[in-house]
This record gives C-alpha cells, structure tokens and sequence, in this order.
C-alpha cells in the first residue's frame, strides 16, 4: 500500500485552525475522535471524492446522507445552474416550495402540512416549539443517543436517576432550559410507560430518531415505536419523528413507512435538499394551523424554502422516486455488510458485526449488532479507530467515528464497492 502523501490537507488543517475553531465548521469533521489528519476536499463525484492531495476515496459518509444519488450528479447541477441562473433567493414565495410541499406529502401522507428551514436543527427547534405551543404543556422526552440538532432544549443528557430531568451536555445551556427535558434509554419500553405514568399530563412531546443513526445505526426494538404511539395518543403528547436523517434515506416512505407508524410531526433534512442546506418539519394539519401566520407559534427564516435548494431537492426527490432505486440501494447496502462481516471473519477478527437498514449501515467492533446505546459505548473503539485509518489510507473514507452512520448512493455499485471490499480485505488483515 502506497503511502498517502497528505501535506495540503495538513496545510490546511493548520491554517484553518486560525480562523475557524478546530479548523472545521461542525465538529465531526475534526477527525477528533479518530485522530490523524482531516482530509480537506476539492472535488467529489458520483461515488468519489478527491482530496486536496489529489488522493481519491471511495465516499461513505455522502455528506451524512444528502449524496444519495452521488455527488454532482448531472441532472442535479443542471437544476441548480437553472435555478440560481433566475436568482439565488428572492425572500418571498416561489413554485418550488410548492411543489416540494406537494412531492412529500404524496410521499409520507402524515405530513399533511409542512414549513421549509434551512437545516435539521431549525427543523427540530421549530418541532418542539410548537408541540409545546399546540399542547400548552412544557416537558419533552427525548432519548440518550439520540441527536436532533444542536437544539439547546435537546443537548440533554439523562438525569441522576432516568424519570428525572436531565443535565446539559453542553456549555451554554441553562439548567432551567435541560430541567424541561426527560431524557430515556433508547428501546426502554417499560421506562417509556413509567415516565408517561409520572409526568404524561406535563409532556408535550417525544422526539425520536425512528431507527438511530447517531450512536452509530441502531433499530428500534419491536414494539418500541409502537409504545411510543400509543403512549403519546392516551396522554394526548405529539410523536416527533425525527427522519432528518433517514427520511428518503432508507426507503421511499422514511421508517415510518416501513414500520407503519403515523408520527404527528415529522422532522426532514438531508436527502431533501440534495446536498444544499434544507430541512423540513410538518404533519397533522390541525398542528401546523398552529404556526405564524396562521398561528401563534412564531417560526420563520430568511432562506427558508431557497430556491436554488429546492430545485436540488426536487432533482434529488425525482430520481429517488425512480422504479427499483430503493431496491438496489438497500440490497446493495445489505450485501456490503454481509460481505465486511465474512471478510472480518476469514481475517480472524472475531468481533465485529454490522447492519443496514436502506442505504444507510452500522459497522460495529461488537460480536453482536447493538440494541442499545449501552451496547455501543461497550464495542471496541479503538479498533474502529485502527480499522478507520487502515480503510482512509487506501482510499476510503469511513465515518470519523464509532458512533456515526454510514451512508452509499445510489451510484457506488459495481467497481466502488469491490474497492470497498479490496481494502477491508487488507484493512482487517492489518488489526487482526
Ligand atoms: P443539521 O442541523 O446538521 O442539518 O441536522 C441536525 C440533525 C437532526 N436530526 C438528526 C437525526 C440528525 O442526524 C442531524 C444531523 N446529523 C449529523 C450526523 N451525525 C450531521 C453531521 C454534523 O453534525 O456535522
């Protein structure tokens, strides 16, 4: 394996820590919890990207889930070029948003009515506000390992004792601010029921991450969800599906079509925006009547619904829509986890195990997929750690974390996956 040359990306890294803390506009990106060097990108294409060295890599993170139809694909730049063309933004109302509106909700039927932001965290923010502003109550529960955004009601994490409320996981965070939110384990039925027995008449909403993407991929437990549902019906709390991330990610109806579960809210992000910043947060009308102008939840946004975004998005959604598309991209996801795991196997690294749901997957350094956050922090970080530079330095970029998701497009079949499979041949030779 030839050994990478990475001197502009160090450059770089150098420089940027000058201007911009840890040298990186959001913190995952700092390899922080990987070490080594962030690769600073110049160019990315289809299943690629090149770095600032002029090394290529076969992308699996895909922006954290927008690039699911490969970057730069052609009938996507052509709409974009079209649009900021006529415009960039003009802060009032045009025919795309319209048309987004209208392709999402014929896609997830619960979003009867919806309101475009600029990213998942508006979208999130602006959920909580109005759950709480439909059902004039003030608590929310929300679940350890769950992420929502950098929310200030949501960086929570749980209290002493798991009914009580939680703590700040962040400076800048009032304790009066964490005191309203509850914070449960992921997949605890029974705890779901007992903090609905104690504090049901009090709690405005749950908010949940349907299948997790943010303690590395976790499913939901059966009857997880379902508990959910019914719980927030009996104590008349709004359900928040939060599908910033697996919304068109993992099937052309997100997790709620696939469990058949109707959410009262629905958080997007991502894929919607096919790249370009967008989020979305929507559901049953008679809530959504709650938001200004129509309403008394004040929610607004200079950029919100941007033109040259939506029409990405709409190029984005119209290829997803295309027969087979969520076929392929989930069979080809599943058949790249069997295969990592066979090769873990025949290299003699006997824990590690793997999972996928749609086109977005968990490798795990665990004999067992995890249920739980628990079960996550137990896998063995550091030879992620080992595994993830042993993939970067030749050639593919894994998810700078343990605890991250990992995501394809649709245009990494054939000669990327091979290459996926060539270097973790190698790569789990290398730490076995
Ligand atoms: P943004 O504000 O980053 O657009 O969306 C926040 C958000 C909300 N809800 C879910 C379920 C999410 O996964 C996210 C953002 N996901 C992370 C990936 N772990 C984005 C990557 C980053 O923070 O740089």
């Amino acid at each position: 394996m030839t050994q990478q040359t990475i001197q502009t990306s160090q450059a770089l890294f150098d420089q940027a820590q000058k201007t911009i803390p840890g040298g990186v506009n959001s913190p995952v990106r700092a390899f922080g919890s990987v070490g080594g060097t962030p690769r600073f990108f110049t160019k990315a294409n289809g299943p690629y990207l090149w770095d600032a060295d002029g090394n290529r890599y076969v992308d699996t993170i895909c922006s954290w889930g927008p690039a699911i139809v490969g970057h730069a694909h052609p009938k996507v730049i052509e709409a974009v070029k079209q649009a900021a063309e006529g415009g960039l933004s003009f802060g009032a109302p045009t025919r795309g948003e319209v048309e987004l509106a209208e392709w999402v909700r014929d896609h997830l039927p619960s979003m009867e009515m919806m309101r475009l932001t600029s990213s998942g965290t508006e979208a999130t923010m602006s959920a909580i506000r109005l759950a709480r502003g439909f059902t004039g109550r003030n608590k929310v529960i929300k679940f350890e390992g769950c992420y929502h955004g950098h929310v200030d009601s949501l960086l929570v994490k749980a209290g002493s004792g798991l009914l009580t409320f939680g703590n700040p996981t962040s400076a800048g965070v009032p304790p009066s601010f964490a005191a309203e939110t509850i914070v449960l384990d992921y997949n605890d039925i029974a705890g779901v029921q007992a903090c609905f027995a104690e504090h049901g008449q009090d709690i405005a909403a749950v908010i949940v991450e349907p299948v997790a993407g943010n303690m590395n991929l976790v499913r939901p437990a059966p009857g997880f969800l379902e508990a959910l549902r019914s719980e927030c019906t009996k104590a008349g709390a709004v359900l928040i599906f939060d599908e910033v991330m697996t919304g068109f990610r993992v099937g052309a109806r997100g997790v709620q079509g696939l469990m058949n579960i109707q959410p009262d809210l629905t958080t997007l992000g991502k894929v919607i925006g096919g790249g370009m910043p967008m989020g979305a947060f929507g559901g049953r009308k008679d809530i959504m009547l709650k938001v200004a102008p129509v309403g008394p939840v004040y929610q607004a946004g200079t950029l919100s619904g941007n033109p040259v975004a939506v029409a990405a998005g709409l190029a984005t959604l119209k290829i997803v829509s295309e027969p087979g598309f969520f076929e392929t991209l989930t069979q080809m996801t599943a058949d790249l986890m069997q295969g990592l795991v066979q090769k873990a196997k025949a290299a003699g690294v006997q824990a590690f195990s793997a999972d996928s749901v749609g086109g977005m997957f968990g490798l795990y350094f665990s004999e067992q997929v995890p249920v739980s956050m628990g079960d996550v922090t137990n896998s063995n970080r550091e030879q992620f750690n080992r595994f993830f530079h042993a993939m970067l330095n030749r050639g593919v970029y894994l998810a700078p974390s343990a605890y991250e998701a990992g995501f394809l497009s649709i245009q990494h079949q054939g000669e990327p996956i091979a290459q996926i499979f060539k270097a973790a041949e190698e790569a789990f030779e290398e730490i076995a």
